[in-house]
């Protein structure tokens, strides 16, 4: 892996990344550049989606299950590559622009300047594609910071999907090598759709991103709005030409599993993947998709608002990691509900945090706690003044 050997603060542990037995205390975590509080490196080496029994195993099964039915000439799976990849892996090779935003500290967690956690299963599409495989499907836990809602988490699971044409492929379809495989995309996908959910209100959306073109969104409507499920599109060639694949052309998808999941099973919020409570775990098993999650009595949410005079450098994602670094999975929603500049040119922004317990009541004194803890860490990590 490459990673110097140092002493961790964290309590160290083998763990299986990328079928390779290491240490948790080789992974290098002093580096000034590390951001990976303690929280998300503790997730490392979990593989939810390698859990038959976990919604997220069940899902993964599943989808496997529809492209082996589909493609008798079979997709090749690969569901524990490592997690912590290269800057080049991440973002170089799959065309990410130097000055792109994904490559920032505040969109991505950094191990070092020149390795990541992964922010998307596409980190392995080029070296997948170089090594020969032209049908495949990778399956992993990626790593982001984002926002904190009921369908963001910092830590979730992607699996992307390539497929590789041949000029055999297309030829004689009638259509050109980029419309034979936006078809085939777009067939594959509401296809598995069906496959999961049989009826489901769903729409595509155009969209863009660095490595296809043209590239889509599907989004599924879900607890009363527009949900994005996953984004794909046909392959630059640029890709395909790297690989040693200048004649084909091809298609990627990246499903986002949690998403899906929340569709299939009726999970209502992103937090509850990581629930050991057994009143969320005994409900599934292994192969079985039909069921409904039966939610455990909700328990009640409570809203602390707080405002501030922002600095040049805030920003939304810091705040979050603020929040959860402290609330932990106690924080549901992190919310802008006021934002104003006034004559001065300072901007105020307010913002509204829900707790709540998936698990339990929570009592008065312990959110007045988390939140008395927020203020202060806000005021001095995020240099913004408290109004
Ligand atoms: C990507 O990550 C692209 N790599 C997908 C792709 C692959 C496009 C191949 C083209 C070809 P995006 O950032 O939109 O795209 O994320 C993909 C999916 O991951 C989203 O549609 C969503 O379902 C899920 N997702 C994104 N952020 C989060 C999050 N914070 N929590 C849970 N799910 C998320
Ligand atoms: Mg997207």
């Amino acid at each position: 892996h490459g990673h110097k050997k140092r002493q961790s603060s964290v309590v160290a542990s083998a763990l299986e990344l990328g079928g390779v037995k290491i240490s948790k205390d080789e992974i290098v975590r002093d580096d000034p550049t590390n951001n990976i509080p303690d929280t998300i490196f503790a997730k490392l080496g979990m593989q939810l989606h390698r859990r038959n029994q976990h919604p997220l195993g069940i899902l993964k099964n599943a989808i496997y299950d529809y492209f082996d039915t589909n493609y008798p000439d079979k997709f090749d799976k690969f569901d524990d590559l490592c997690p912590i990849v290269s800057v080049r892996q991440n973002f170089d090779e799959v065309l990410v622009p130097a000055d792109h935003v994904s490559r920032s500290y505040n969109d991505t967690y950094y191990v070092d300047s020149q390795t990541v956690l992964r922010c998307h299963t596409s980190a392995h599409q080029a070296e997948l594609l170089r090594n020969g495989h032209t049908h495949f499907l990778v399956t992993g836990d990626v790593y982001r910071r984002d926002s904190i809602d009921s369908t963001h988490y910092p830590v979730f699971h992607q699996m992307e999907g390539v497929r590789v044409f041949a000029p055999n492929d297309w030829e004689g379809s009638g259509t050109d090598a980029t419309s034979h495989a936006a078809e085939d995309l777009k067939k594959c996908l509401e296809g598995l759709a069906r496959h999961l959910f049989g009826g489901v209100e769903m729409r595509w959306v155009d969209t863009y991103f660095p490595f296809t073109n043209p590239s889509f969104e599907l989004e599924i409507y879900f607890q009363d709005q527009w949900m994005e499920v996953l984004g794909c599109g046909v392959t630059e060639q640029e890709i395909l030409k790297r690989s040693g694949k200048t004649d084909n052309v091809a298609w990627a998808v990246g499903l986002g599993l949690e998403r899906l999941a929340m569709v299939l099973f009726d999970i209502p919020d992103i937090r509850l993947f990581w629930s050991t409570d057994e009143r969320f775990t005994s409900q599934f098993s292994s192969g079985q998709l039909g069921l409904k999650f039966k939610t455990f009595s909700k328990y009640p949410p409570c809203y602390k608002d707080m405002s501030f005079w922002i600095s040049d450098s805030f920003t939304e994602n810091n705040l979050c990691e603020v929040v959860r670094g402290i609330a932990g999975d106690l924080a549901e929603e992190v919310k802008l509900i006021d934002n104003f500049t006034n004559k001065k040119g300072m901007t105020s922004h307010c913002y509204r945090i829900a707790y709540r317990s998936m698990e339990r009541s929570l009592t008065d004194e312990e959110i007045n706690d988390l939140q008395w803890k927020v203020r202060e860490q806000v005021e001095n990590k995020l240099k913004v003044v408290l109004r």
